[in-house]
């Protein structure tokens, strides 16, 4: 059985949970691995911060030169409940000691059962539930529109403005921003239509006719350019991750999935940012008290390892023929045993809590940084799932070149942050759930810093 370490605490990790600076950032050994990743890597695969990791602990990484910075990002919503969090060590140490693959589809084995169980426990919907396992995000979308075009034998999936699902074919197409994700890479997948997001700070009709206008649109795309029977499934992402943490207008989705039910459209919630206690509950669905028909996740589910999963109505999930779904590593033994270590530290050590706590520490920080910099237009976000927009105080427009200048600048100082939206100008808080307060403060102070010296 998986062992988790009783009394570890939290974030349970040697490695001190300040920044600290030895050298500039990057140092000189991290720009030395800079240089042979040029020669080795291509630049297709992008990097936010040239600096090499060494190690990392909590909420810290620390780099190949000895320097601590605290992360905001957590390896894109990832390491949730701390970097190498000793539970989650300790699980896969034991299990890869014990086998480290067998493909669950040629001889199946306990921990990708029981990763399955908890997910049909956790997700929204008392219904009865199934689960499978894949490799990552991108994967879980895939099967899920896989299932959903089985189980309903329709061809069509409905996505939205800002929305981002990955960077497979399917997935990639699904994705509503060009550059970098499809810019090239096309031609794309078909039957993949678009509407657009109630997305409150941007509507042209004002916040409060958001969550309407949006619907109608949404209706009427349907019916008139698709034809509500051709659409297998709609997928949405209950907050946006990549597109900028934007929070859909209230009663919005909640609409939308009538409208679902209705008419025999499945409603496909991608929880893979969203996912595992960064909102402050196990899913972000349940603030618009949703239960989608299939939930896809990944990234918080297993502390780094790879994992993703599908998790649905019994009956549409055994709608797809005997061996229709699976492949070699999904579900793997190790990233097994790490997610249900992850599930007993969010359970365990009420980690959903600790993102209700963050945001209560952060938010007024990010509003108090609103009211001395006008550039800040927007503070937004639930849980450990914030961001600031950055707009022209005057004209509006989104500054999409101040983002990277705010992250150099925190970088330098010991803080990682990540830039997200559409139009580039937002800047993106993702911390661990087992941050301090006071690096939440610490942290904030870095970022006025940045803001000052724009
Ligand atoms: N669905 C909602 O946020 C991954 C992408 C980073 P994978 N987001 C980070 C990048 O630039 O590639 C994501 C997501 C939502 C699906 C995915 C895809 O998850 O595990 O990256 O495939």
């Amino acid at each position: 059985m998986v062992q988790t370490l009783p009394g570890a605490d939290r974030p349970g990790t040697d490695v001190p949970q300040r920044r600290r600076l030895v050298t500039a950032v990057p140092g000189p050994r991290s720009q030395e691995l800079m240089a042979r990743r040029s020669a080795a890597v291509p630049p297709g695969v992008g990097t936010a911060l040239p600096v090499f990791v060494e190690r990392a602990g909590g909420g810290v990484l620390v780099d190949v030169d000895g320097n601590s910075l605290i992360d905001f990002g957590s390896g894109i919503a990832v390491t949730s409940v701390g970097n190498a969090a000793p539970a989650v060590v300790a699980a896969v140490a034991e299990q890869t000691a014990r086998f480290t693959h067998t493909c669950f589809m040629i001889t199946p084995y306990e921990g990708y059962v029981q990763v399955c169980e908890r997910l049909n426990r956790l997700t929204p919907g008392g219904f009865e539930k199934r689960s499978m396992l894949v490799n990552s995000g991108a994967e879980a979308v895939e099967n899920a529109v896989k299932v959903a075009r089985a189980a309903t034998g329709r061809p069509a999936v409905v996505v939205f403005d800002h929305g981002y699902h990955g960077r497979t074919l399917l997935t990639m197409t699904l994705t509503a921003k060009y550059r970098p994700y499809k810019a090239g890479f096309g031609p794309y997948a078909p039957e993949v239509y678009r509407a657009p997001m109630a997305y409150p700070f941007r509507w042209p009709g004002g916040a409060d006719r958001c969550a309407d206008e949006a619907y109608e649109r949404f209706v009427d795309l349907v019916t008139t350019q698709v034809g509500a029977d051709r659409v297998a499934c709609v997928v949405v992402e209950p907050i946006q991750g990549e597109g900028g943490f934007v929070v859909p207008a209230p009663g919005f989705l909640r609409r939308v999935a009538d409208f679902c039910a209705a008419h025999g459209i499945l409603l496909v919630a991608d929880e893979v940012q969203t996912g595992f206690g960064r909102t402050g509950d196990w899913f972000a669905s349940t603030f618009e008290g949703i239960e989608p028909d299939l939930v896809t996740t990944a990234k918080g589910i297993a502390g780094g390892l790879p994992l993703g999963g599908v998790t649905g109505r019994a009956e549409l999930m055994d709608a797809v023929h005997v061996s229709g779904l699976g492949g070699t590593f999904g579900g793997n033994p190790v990233a097994c045993a790490a997610a249900i270590a992850v599930f007993d530290r969010i359970e365990q050590d009420g980690l959903l809590a600790e993102a209700s706590r963050i945001e209560r520490t952060l938010k007024p920080a990010l509003l108090a940084l609103q009211k001395k910099y006008p550039i800040i237009a927007e503070v937004r976000g639930i849980g450990a799932m914030l961001a600031v927009e950055l707009n022209d105080p005057t004209t509006g427009a989104p500054l999409a070149d101040v983002p990277g200048k705010v992250a150099a600048f925190a970088a330098q100082q010991g803080v990682l942050v990540l830039t997200a939206g559409t139009y580039g100008n937002v800047l993106r808080f993702l911390p661990s759930l087992a941050i301090t307060d006071a690096q939440l403060v610490d942290a904030v102070g870095v970022l006025d810093a940045a803001f000052a010296a724009l």
